[in-house]
């Protein structure tokens, strides 16, 4: 019987069965539909029922259609959500990560989260990640840990992730430079990706360096994920290194909003 690092060193990954409960992944995707509901009614002009699923997601499409600008600017308010942040600071996952061998746990990047679907897509294909290693737009310590998991139950129809088991002890592969889209170029038979699959609370720990990609969501709904990441600041290669920090992130240099706001609006807020 192995224990949880021997089998992660030797795997690159494991899932946790029933990690989170279902109830603290409810609130983030309660969370998220509800941010998205609020532009649906200002621009399609209608309230949707967030649990109704299907019209809530067509919302969704007719939303992206309609207001591309206001859905990418929602979807980025989305990963900003406080139950997100709170969640990938909970006890549970230092605890995990702690067991993996980590001395110093630091969060590598903000939290995220996709929502997955050919028809949130102008035409491209950045729905769907080829195959890549974290490691190369992370660039943290050696032991940099990715964890994923859906919010919604996800198979393989939905594209769950599909992984190559024990890749990451096979180098830092070459891949062309486009960040999150870069691609690795060598070829990885197909044979080799195992397919994961994931009810709600379940949870997806793998290296960094492990070789995965999205499966093909093939449904007309929408797969709903998030992905934490970490890095060990007492690894002695990420020390030597000088931490560095490749993820920019900075403010616009222009008003978004030109001539806004008016001095009366000001007084409003504040009456
Ligand atoms: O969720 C996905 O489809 C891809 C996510 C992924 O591979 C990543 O964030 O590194």
């Amino acid at each position: 019987m192995f224990t949880m690092k021997e089998q992660f060193n030797k795997d690159g990954y494991i899932i946790i069965k029933n990690f989170f409960s279902k109830e603290e992944i409810n609130k983030i995707y309660t969370e998220a539909r509800s941010l998205f509901a609020l532009q649906i009614e200002r621009v399609l002009g209608k309230k949707v029922d967030i649990n109704d699923r299907d019209t809530f997601e067509q919302a969704m499409f007719d939303l992206f259609e309609a207001d591309f600008t206001t859905f990418v600017n929602t979807g980025k308010q989305a990963q900003h959500l406080i139950s997100l942040h709170h969640l990938g600071t909970d006890p549970k996952i230092i605890n995990v990560l702690k067991d993996l061998g980590y001395e110093f746990p630091m969060i590598g990047v903000r939290p995220a989260m996709q929502f997955n679907s050919r028809y949130l897509s102008k035409g491209g294909s950045h729905w769907k990640l080829g195959a890549h290693q974290d490691w190369r737009t992370g660039q943290g310590s050696l032991d940099s840990i990715v964890m994923w998991f859906p919010m919604v139950d996800c198979g393989a129809d939905l594209g769950a992730l599909q992984i190559v088991p024990a890749s990451h002890t096979i180098g830092l592969l070459k891949a062309d430079t486009s960040g999150y889209l870069g691609s690795i170029q060598e070829a990885i038979p197909e044979e080799d990706y195992v397919q994961t699959q994931f009810e709600v609370g379940d949870l997806l720990v793998f290296s960094a360096f492990l070789v995965h990609r999205s499966g093909e969501n093939i449904t007309k709904n929408i797969r709903w994920s998030i992905q934490l990441r970490y890095n060990n600041m007492a690894e002695p290669t990420f020390k030597e290194r000088g931490f560095p920090m490749p993820y920019i992130y900075k403010p616009e240099e222009n008003l978004v909003t030109p001539d806004f706001p008016k001095k009366e609006q000001l007084e409003e807020v504040f009456a």
